[in-house]
């Protein structure tokens, strides 16, 4: 019988999935230290631990280290008293006064509320080692990057580093649903709980505050733009403040959407006018109401005229009226409002390129010091490839936050290998060439260029309740890499990726390469095969996820013909001075530069130009046979991708190795779909043959035209 059971107990073991990754810990995953020289450096620190003081923060520090401690090292960490041999001290600058320097401390005080300072601190002759922060958020984010230096194996005792982030607000928008379905969110149901709050705490809260906080992430937007005024009501407040409650410690605060049509809804007023004095009485009331529960609430995210969403247009009065009677109601409490630059409304005849600019451009310097508009990467809707929306430089006075999507609703979703930080590195470093000749969008989001204190990056989620919380594992990649760049909008793509794959598959150089050139490669090939050239809004309308170039559902309005405005002659959208001179938003440079289409980037040729079939690009080709070709690279590279990895089989996890070649064959077919519906279709008006060095596309048109998606995640199907 003992023998039996022994044996049982062992065949569990040998397929039990606890050895296999499944993803649950992100990029927190503490593994045991191979290297056995940090792995004493790393016993000698986590032996001796003290505190400098005592509040929320530390605690959840020291439950960090724990954890750390018992993945690195398989032992428990020591916390001890100052006199009993503590070498690892963890405080603020404050609460350490009396053990540095003058310099020291002025050198910690630079680094502002949340920067920190690491390295060696000798007392005495004895050498110990501090994680130094102005405020316990400083100490957080310093013993974070202090864990992932041990994880990375580049932990060295005797080295310093200091940090600060560069943007004030590094957001999170969830658009998540109080039914707890998500909009454009791929990975499964919404991980906010809210039938079972305030009641029941699920373990993941605490787990998506940890990740967050490990990249310096301060804020999150709990609800979809597209909002629901019942979040406002008593009993979701209640909800609210549990999770404000357990992300406080990790230095994370909330904010909702706020729909603008509530005080209707749920006041019984008669209107919504921002200049009512009922209207204004209910929102104040309300903003007082939230913040008796959650006193450091951070304010509201709005989405306002903007695809039927309501707003002070129905009054007649404009979005800084709309927005400043938020923003009073909220200043008392020290609470912001995001107001959002993404307006889509039917009604107006223009390019729609244009309506943001023409809309926000007038109302500069009439935003209160407390509203920030958040302004999308690029002017027409996260498409795979959009140059940086021209709002950035256009105003001075007013506040401007950037709004990255993280969740891939154009880019292959949570099925698709797509990396996008090098997308966003690209928005960030465009130069914009105003307020200054040398003004980049980082610049302007850092508030450098404009001397703007109140900054923020927002990026729409792709978290859920999946397992690996993102659906596709590299869409963790995608997570952390818009945490690295919220925190410092200079950083390089291939450094973050690099040290993503370290702490996501550890540090065999092989692997890393592989990952790496898979990762660096993987948004321009998605480019390549969906939209190159600047041709965008190719997906099929509802579901976003598919080809769909043609007229769907009968309607032109806006769909992708309207962008890409194939004909006999040619293709692309003029937004010169001949067309709807979208380009004339930008600063007079880019305006003239890229008014040539022999001087644009070739990758922004059609955004802007309406060029014939047979126009001569820079490589010597025709643009036809130019667009075939970007098609099958995006094709070729897939592929690739799909081959590198499959060469890593028994070189990285079973189950991470079978998750991510399962999906890249499917990005294969798709990149090929996308391909052969596109080029079928527009050859429909080239009326050319395919050039010979490519793949021909195979299939039929008809039958590419008639997939639909109603089951597709994120959408409500349409029947
Ligand atoms: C579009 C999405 C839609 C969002 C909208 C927005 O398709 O679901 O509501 O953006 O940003 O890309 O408000």
């Amino acid at each position: 019988m003992k023998n039996r059971i022994v044996l049982i107990v062992l065949f569990c073991l040998l397929i039990s999935p606890s050895f296999a990754k499944d993803g649950y810990k992100l990029w927190l995953d503490y593994q045991s230290i191979e290297n056995p020289n940090l792995a004493e450096e790393a016993e000698k620190l986590f032996e001796g631990i003290y505190f400098f003081g005592k509040n929320s923060t530390y605690e959840v520090i020291q439950k960090e280290l724990e954890l750390a401690s018992k993945g690195f090292l398989n032992q428990n960490p020591e916390f001890k008293k100052l006199n009993q041999n503590a070498r690892l001290w963890i405080g603020t600058r404050s609460e350490l006064s009396q053990y540095l320097g003058l310099d020291h401390q002025a050198k910690i005080k630079a680094l502002g509320e949340e920067g920190y300072w690491r390295g060696p601190l000798n007392q005495e002759g004895e050498s110990l080692y501090a994680i130094i922060g102005n405020t316990p958020k400083g100490v957080l984010y310093g013993v974070f990057d202090f864990l992932r230096s041990i994880q990375t194996g580049t932990f060295d005792s005797n080295s310093e580093k200091s940090d600060s982030p560069k943007i004030k607000l590094r957001m999170l928008n969830h658009w998540d649903n109080l039914d707890r379905t998500v909009e454009r969110g791929y990975a499964g149901f919404s991980i906010w709980d809210w039938h079972r709050l305030p009641g029941y705490i699920d373990p993941r809260y605490i787990d998506y505050a940890r990740a967050n906080a490990s990249l310096g992430i301060n804020a999150v937007s709990l609800t979809n733009v597209n909002a629901n005024a019942w979040v406002l009501r008593e009993d979701f407040i209640e909800k609210v403040k549990v999770l404000a409650d357990l992300f406080r410690p990790y230095g994370i605060q909330v904010f909702l959407t706020a729909r603008f049509s509530a005080p209707m809804e749920m006041g019984n007023l008669e209107t919504a006018d921002p200049l009512d004095t009922e209207v204004k009485k209910f929102w104040k009331e309300r903003v007082d109401l939230i913040y008796k529960e959650i006193p450091d609430f951070g304010g509201f995210l709005v989405k306002a005229n903007s695809e039927g969403q309501p707003g002070p247009h129905e009054y007649g009065r404009n979005h800084a009226e709309g927005a400043n009677m938020l923003a009073e109601a909220l200043a008392p409490h020290g609470g912001i409002v995001i107001w959002r630059a993404f307006v889509y409304s039917h009604e107006i005849d223009e390019d729609r390129h244009k309506q943001a600019n023409l809309e926000f451009e007038p109302l500069d310097g009439k935003f209160m010091d407390n509203v920030i508009i958040q302004v999308k990467n690029g002017a027409i809707d996260f498409q795979p490839r959009e140059p940086f929306h021209p709002l950035f430089g256009a105003v001075e006075e007013t506040n401007l936050g950037m709004e990255f999507q993280i969740t891939q609703e154009y880019l292959g979703q949570a099925t698709q290998l797509v990396y996008l930080s090098p997308m966003w590195e690209e928005i960030l470093q465009s130069k914009t060439y105003r307020p200054s000749p040398n003004s980049t969008v980082a610049e302007i989001i850092d508030g450098s260029a404009t001397d703007k204190e109140l900054t923020l990056m927002a990026g729409v989620s792709n978290i859920g309740t999946d397992r690996n919380w993102t659906g596709h594992l590299f869409g963790q990649a995608n997570w952390y890499a818009f945490g690295k760049l919220a925190w410092d909008p200079y950083q390089n793509s291939a450094e973050i990726a690099e040290e993503w794959i370290n702490l996501t598959f550890g540090q065999n150089p092989e692997t890393q390469r592989k990952i790496s050139t898979i990762m660096l490669q993987s948004h321009e090939a998605a480019v390549n095969y969906m939209t190159p050239l600047g041709l965008h809004h190719l997906m099929g309308r509802s579901h976003h996820y598919g080809p769909g170039p043609w007229v769907e559902g009968g309607r032109a309005d806006w769909t992708s013909v309207y962008y890409h405005r194939a004909d006999s002659e040619g293709i692309g959208f003029d937004r010169t001075e001949s067309g709807s001179n979208a380009l004339g938003q930008y600063a007079s440079e880019i305006a003239y530069n890229w008014s040539d289409p022999n001087q644009i980037p070739e990758k922004f040729l059609l955004w802007f130009h309406h060029l014939p079939w047979d126009f001569k690009l820079r490589s010597g080709r025709t643009l036809w046979d130019e667009i075939g070709l970007h098609y099958d690279l995006g094709v070729k590279t897939a592929r690739e991708m799909k081959q590198q990895w499959d060469s890593l089989h028994g070189l990285v996890d079973e189950e991470q190795f079978s998750h991510t070649s399962q999906l890249l064959a499917i990005q294969v077919q798709e990149a090929e779909w996308w391909r052969n519906a596109c080029l079928l279709y527009f050859q429909t008006f080239s009326n050319r043959p395919f050039p010979d060095d490519i793949e021909k596309p195979t299939g039929d048109l008809e039958y590419y035209k008639s997939l639909r998606f109603p089951f597709a995640p994120g959408i409500k199907p349409n029947w």
